[in-house]
């Protein structure tokens, strides 16, 4: 592993300044990124490696962050496992969710092969990036993907449909969440292997479900892929939004770094969660859709007494950006953290 700014960081080097990065910080802001989604759909950029590897470094070349992300999606592991997927205007729908029927996990069979392309794309980012930048691999975390395959849509973002399951037959939950995990593991593995710096595993919706719930029967699943991870040496980055003081149970046994959603202070997350783990965040992304660049810089300045202090602290937003968010705003944030005195002793 080279010794980039978010290498070492991930490493708990003391460094001069925190590494930036965004979380959809592809897919959503950039010109260029928006000029070729007129010629390719969303999934003819995520299925050639060449057009993969080329927005998947966008970010760099156009903001100047510290850390490139895989360009592919979450929902990539039901589809492997056959699950009929569609990327529409309203999100992602697969058109066979598994709250339909009572047979359909005997349906799901894992395809590895079908992942081979996402594994060609990490090999070309590696030769293409520079080398001060390190490259983020990811999946969606089995509470978050299982939530997608169970509910079809997400027009309802309360899940309903895959929350019921988990009450109504816990037997067939704890399968299909098994089923994830596992795949997602040799998925993950594979993306190790082909030389990521660093993994980040999406729990997105993990606030959903009572955190006492959260904590004894997802988290084990978790700690069962972050565990495959670290054990191939590549630092993880566990991103469960939205479980609020549950964070403090995100201990090092199952995260190198927690990223923190815009909900809780940074400096709470600090006060609860384990010493040794760091931590990722938090800007609030909406701030990102303002006229004046001068809010934004208040809120960021706020940031200073935490990142003077906390060398174990990764730059991002409190959740991905949006299409509404501006370019200008984004590449501001980006220069502000890059050209500011951290006044690290
Ligand atoms: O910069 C990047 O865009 C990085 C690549 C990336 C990542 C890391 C994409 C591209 N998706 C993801 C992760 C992802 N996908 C998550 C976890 C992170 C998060 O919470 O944002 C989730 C929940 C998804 C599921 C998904 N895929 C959604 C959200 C639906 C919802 O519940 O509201 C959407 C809109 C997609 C499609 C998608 N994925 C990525 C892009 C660029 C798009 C939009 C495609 C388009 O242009 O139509």
């Amino acid at each position: 592993m080279q010794n980039t700014l978010f290498n070492d960081t991930i490493n708990g080097i003391k460094r001069e300044r925190p590494p930036v990065w965004f979380m959809r910080q592809a897919g959503r802001v950039l010109p260029p990124y928006l000029k070729l989604r007129e010629q390719y759909s969303f999934r003819d950029l995520m299925l050639d490696p060449i057009l993969t590897a080329e927005v998947t470094l966008q970010p760099v070349h156009e903001l100047g962050v510290d850390a490139a992300i895989l360009f592919s999606d979450i929902l990539v592991i039901p589809e492997a496992m056959g699950m009929d997927l569609k990327f529409t205007d309203k999100g992602p729908i697969f058109f066979n969710p598994l709250s339909e029927s009572a047979n359909q996990i005997s349906s799901l069979i894992p395809d590895g092969s079908k992942l081979q392309h996402i594994y060609d794309a990490i090999d070309l980012i590696r030769e293409d990036k520079p080398e001060d930048v390190s490259l983020i691999g990811f999946c969606g975390a089995p509470f978050t993907t299982f939530c997608y395959m169970v509910q079809g849509n997400s027009t309802n973002h309360s899940f309903t449909e895959a929350i019921k399951l988990i009450y109504n037959d816990r037997k067939k939950a704890i399968a299909i969440l098994e089923l994830i995990a596992d795949f997602s593991i040799e998925y993950a593995v594979n993306q190790c292997k082909h030389g990521i710096d660093a993994f980040q595993l999406f729990d997105s919706h993990a606030g959903l479900i009572p955190s006492e719930l959260y904590i004894d029967l997802i988290l084990p699943y978790v700690k069962k892929i972050t565990n495959a991870i670290r054990a191939r040496k590549t630092p993880v980055i566990f991103f469960p939004k939205d479980i609020g003081y549950a964070m403090s149970h995100i201990t090092h046994d199952i995260a190198d770094f927690v990223s923190i959603d815009w909900q809780m202070s940074i400096n709470d997350a600090r006060k609860i969660i384990d010493s040794k783990v760091g931590l990722q965040g938090n800007l609030d992304p909406r701030i990102l859709s303002v006229n004046s660049t001068e809010s934004i810089k208040t809120e960021l300045e706020k940031f200073l007494p935490f990142g003077k202090n906390e060398y174990k602290w990764i730059f991002n937003t409190g959740h991905g950006l949006s299409p509404d968010n501006s370019f200008e705003n984004v590449k501001y944030v980006v220069d502000w953290i890059k050209n500011t005195n951290w006044n690290r002793a």
